[in-house]
C-alpha cells in the first residue's frame, strides 16, 4: 500500500459495470436476444436467479461445460418455465430471501408451448419478472413459424410461393392476453431503445407481484438481414407502429412511446429477406403490403401513439404507484 486512500464511490466507478451475461457466448453476429439479455440482466443486478426456457438464448450461452452467465441460472424445459420460476419464488419466499426471480423464454416458449405454465404463474400472483425475447419464430430449430411470427413473413414452415404469401395468420396479441391477467405491470420494449429496456426492467422489479416484458429482438439469420442492421431494423419496427412500445398496469394502458410521424411499413419490411416476396410485381404482394400498413395504422390508433397515448388510465397508474391492490 502506498498510503493513498480511495473513496468507495471512486472504487465503484472503476469497476466494470455489472453484466449478468458476459462475452464469449456463441450467438450469431448481431443477435438481438444476446443484446436484450445483457440489458435485462444489467438492469436487474446480481441478486437474481433465472429460469431459462429451451431456445437460442439457452443454447448459445451454455455450451457444456461453459457458461456465459454470471448469475444463478437454471435451464427449464420449453413448456414449464413459468412453473419452475413460480417454484423458485415460493421457495425463496419461504426462506425469507429477497432475491428476485427472472424467467426467460423465446416467443415459441412463451406464446405457444410454455403459455399454460406462464398463465398459471401470473394468475397465482408469483413475484416473477417473465421476459420474452421475441424474435418472431422458432429460431433454434430452424426458423419455424410461431404464433408470434408476423402476418406474411416467410419461415421454413410458412414459405412464400404460389400457394401463399408467407404466414397466413396474424401475430398473436400476447400483451393483451397477459394484460387480461390484471398483473401489476406488463410492457413491450425493443433492443433499439436500451435505456427504455433498463427502465422497464427496474419498474417491473419494483412492483409487488408478477410482471411481464416482451422485448423485440431481431434475428439476422431468421429475418434475413445483415447483422449490422439489427438496431436499425428493430427501431423501424417501432417507428412504423408494427411493434408499439407500451406499458400496462393491472390491464390498463399507462404509457406509450409516442410516434409523431410514423414511418411507412415498407421501410421496415424492405430490409428483411423474410418479407422480400412482398416487393415482387404481384397483386397479392401489393395486397399484403397494404394489409401490413393497415395493421400498423390500427396499432397507432388503438394505443393513441400520435397523441402520445390518448386515453391513458392514470387512475390505474396511481393505484400501482401507491402499491395498492391484489398483490400489495
Ligand atoms: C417440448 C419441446 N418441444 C420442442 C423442442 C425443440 N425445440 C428446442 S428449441 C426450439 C425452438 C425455440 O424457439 P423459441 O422459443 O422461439 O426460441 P428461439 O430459439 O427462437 O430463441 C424447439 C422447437 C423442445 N426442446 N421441447
Ligand atoms: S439464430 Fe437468431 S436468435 Fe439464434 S443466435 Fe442466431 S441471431 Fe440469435
Amino acid at each position: 500500500m502506498n498510503g493513498q486512500t480511495i473513496s468507495i464511490e471512486a472504487l465503484r466507478s472503476q469497476q466494470p459495470r455489472y453484466a449478468g451475461l458476459t462475452a464469449g457466448h456463441r450467438a450469431c453476429l448481431g443477435c438481438g436476444q444476446a443484446l436484450a439479455a445483457r440489458l435485462v440482466t444489467e438492469a436487474a443486478g446480481p441478486d437474481v436467479i433465472v429460469a431459462n426456457a429451451t431456445g437460442c438464448l439457452e443454447i448459445f450461452t451454455t455450451p457444456w461445460p461453459e457458461s456465459a452467465w454470471r448469475l444463478p441460472w437454471l435451464h427449464s424445459l420449453f413448456e414449464n418455465t413459468g412453473a419452475v420460476a413460480a417454484g423458485m419464488e415460493a421457495a425463496l419466499k419461504a426462506q425469507g430471501k429477497s432475491t428476485k426471480v427472472l424467467a426467460f423464454g423465446g416467443d415459441g416458449g412463451t406464446f405457444d408451448i410454455g403459455f399454460q405454465a406462464l398463465s398459471g404463474m401470473l394468475e397465482r400472483g408469483h413475484e416473477v419478472l417473465y421476459v420474452c425475447y421475441d424474435n418472431e419464430a422458432y429460431m433454434n430449430t430452424g426458423i419455424q413459424r410461431s404464433s408470434s411470427t408476423p402476418h406474411a413473413a416467410a419461415t421454413t414452415t410458412s414459405p412464400a410461393g404460389r400457394a401463399r404469401m408467407g404466414k397466413r395468420h396474424l401475430k398473436k396479441d400476447i400483451l393483451a392476453i397477459i394484460a387480461a391477467h390484471h398483473i401489476p405491470y406488463a410492457a413491450t420494449a425493443s433492443v433499439a431503445y436500451p435505456a427504455d429496456v433498463r427502465k422497464k426492467v427496474r419498474r417491473a422489479l419494483a412492483v409487488p407481484g408478477p410482471s411481464f416484458l416482451l422485448v423485440h429482438s431481431p434475428c439476422p439469420l431468421g429475418w434475413g438481414h445483415d447483422g449490422a442492421l439489427s438496431i436499425e431494423v428493430a427501431r423501424l419496427a417501432v417507428e412504423t407502429g408494427l411493434f408499439p412500445l407500451v406499458e400496462m398496469e393491472r390491464g390498463s394502458l399507462v404509457g406509450v412511446l409516442p410516434l409523431r410521424a410514423p414511418k411507412p411499413v415498407r421501410d421496415y419490411l424492405a430490409l428483411q429477406g423474410r418479407f422480400a416476396h412482398l416487393f415482387a410485381d404481384d397483386p397479392r404482394a401489393r395486397e399484403e403490403l397494404a394489409h401490413l400498413q393497415a395493421l400498423a395504422d390500427a396499432n397507432i390508433e388503438r394505443y393513441g401513439l400520435r397523441a402520445g397515448g390518448a386515453g391513458l388510465d392514470t387512475e390505474s397508474a396511481d393505484t400501482v404507484r401507491r402499491g395498492g391492490g391484489q398483490w400489495a
